[in-house]
């Protein structure tokens, strides 16, 4: 529990935090934040000897925010951490990112809109958090529509013109810029009962994050399914409030879900999916130089988000295991049990083509990408 009682500081130190970030109010810093950083900035000519490294761009001195959902060591907080080491590097230091971790600054729906009004200039968003601002959003609450395999998802979620071009497009209508779509692993299900066929979710207390077609994915299995924040989770599952979710290995064991719950079941229902979002008004004031640095950033960090999840999914499922003083039941889905499943979960698919007047063109386009991927 020592990690809510760090939350709480955290919450606490919400106002501390805002006012250490240049004492703006958030109509004055939408653009302000864009001058703030540009101020002053050159076009960027390569210089030896700027910091100790040689390929380092001059820039002017500037300090950025970025937000995340999850907290230290976990795996947004280890991306953001190593983006901001990358971003001062080839800036010869010049520009340092300070990393804000879930609940530092608000919850996981406050940092959408700090994003969207600048706020923060970077944040990890994840899009069960936008479900309601950008309906087409939703396609990743769409169970069993990805592969098992999540590096070819990777290179779909990479390479995807659905989802980096069109999708990506309706971000950006509502102040988000997605600048890289990435996976942190297959999600599987924890429950205070065990959950191996849909009849096992009948009337149970499902918790989820706020995308509309995540919960109508559980009421497809006839769950009752409910929104809450992370940071309320273990407390709601320890008190029976909810009686299950669903997340990645990694995150079901550092936020200690296991502790409290008696069941966990290898589902790979549904992959969790992530963006690095930056402000586009502050984005498109960038020079350059600076845009460059950013660019070259998110490209190296898209084999890393793979490597720094991969790493920390195939160890949580030894470390579940291991807890045996808060023992947990490990099942494993056969293809026939997660047939059951899928077979509800397909129809899920009607309801997204009715987001909105491109959600189907979407989802068309993504269906064929993924087959291309699996056929290749
Ligand atoms: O379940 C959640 O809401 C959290 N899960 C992960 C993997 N990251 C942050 C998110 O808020």
């Amino acid at each position: 529990m020592l990690k809510k009682k760090g939350l709480l500081a955290s919450m606490l130190s919400f106002g501390l935090v805002l006012a250490a970030c240049g004492g703006n109010d958030e109509t004055e810093n939408n653009g302000g934040t864009n001058e703030a950083a540009n101020e002053g900035t050159n076009n960027g000519e390569a210089v030896e000897n700027n910091g100790g490294n040689e390929e380092a761009v001059e820039v002017e001195a500037q300090e950025w925010r970025f937000v995340t959902e999850e907290t230290e060591g976990q795996v947004q907080n280890v991306y953001a951490e190593e983006f901001a080491e990358l971003v001062s590097e080839k800036s010869g230091g010049q520009i340092s990112i300070d990393v804000y971790g879930f609940g530092e600054l608000g919850s996981e729906v406050d940092q959408v809109e700090q994003l969207s009004t600048g706020v923060v200039e970077f944040a990890i968003i994840s899009p069960g958090f936008t479900g309601t601002l950008v309906p087409e959003g939703n396609i990743f609450a769409l169970q069993f529509l990805f592969d098992d395999d999540q590096e070819l998802n990777q290179q779909v979620l990479n390479e995807s013109e659905a989802i980096n071009e069109h999708l990506a497009g309706k971000y950006v209508e509502q102040g988000i810029m997605p600048l890289a779509f990435w996976t942190e692993g297959a999600m599987q299900w924890t429950g205070s009962s065990a959950l191996q066929s849909p009849d096992d979710f009948d009337g149970f207390q499902m918790r989820t994050q706020e995308s509309p077609l995540i919960l109508e994915s559980y009421e497809a299995y006839d769950a009752n399914p409910t929104a809450m924040s992370w940071g309320e989770l273990y407390t709601g599952l320890q008190q029976g409030a909810v009686e299950g979710q669903e997340n990645p290995l990694f995150f079901i064991e550092d936020a200690n879900f296991h502790e409290v719950q008696d069941h966990l079941t290898i589902s790979n229902h549904n992959m969790y999916v992530t963006m690095t979002t930056v402000n586009p008004d502050f984005y498109e004031g960038l020079d350059d130089a600076t845009k460059t640095i950013v660019d070259e950033s998110i490209e190296e960090m898209k084999s890393r988000s793979f490597e720094i999840q991969a790493e920390q999914n195939d160890a949580a499922l030894g470390l579940i295991e291991e807890a045996t003083d808060t023992p947990t039941e490990v099942y494993e889905l056969s293809e026939e049990e997660r047939d059951a499943f899928r077979e509800l979960a397909v129809p899920v698919r009607d309801s997204y083509r009715d987001e909105s007047e491109d959600a189907g063109m979407i989802l068309d386009m993504l269906q064929d990408e993924i087959e291309a991927a699996q056929g290749n």
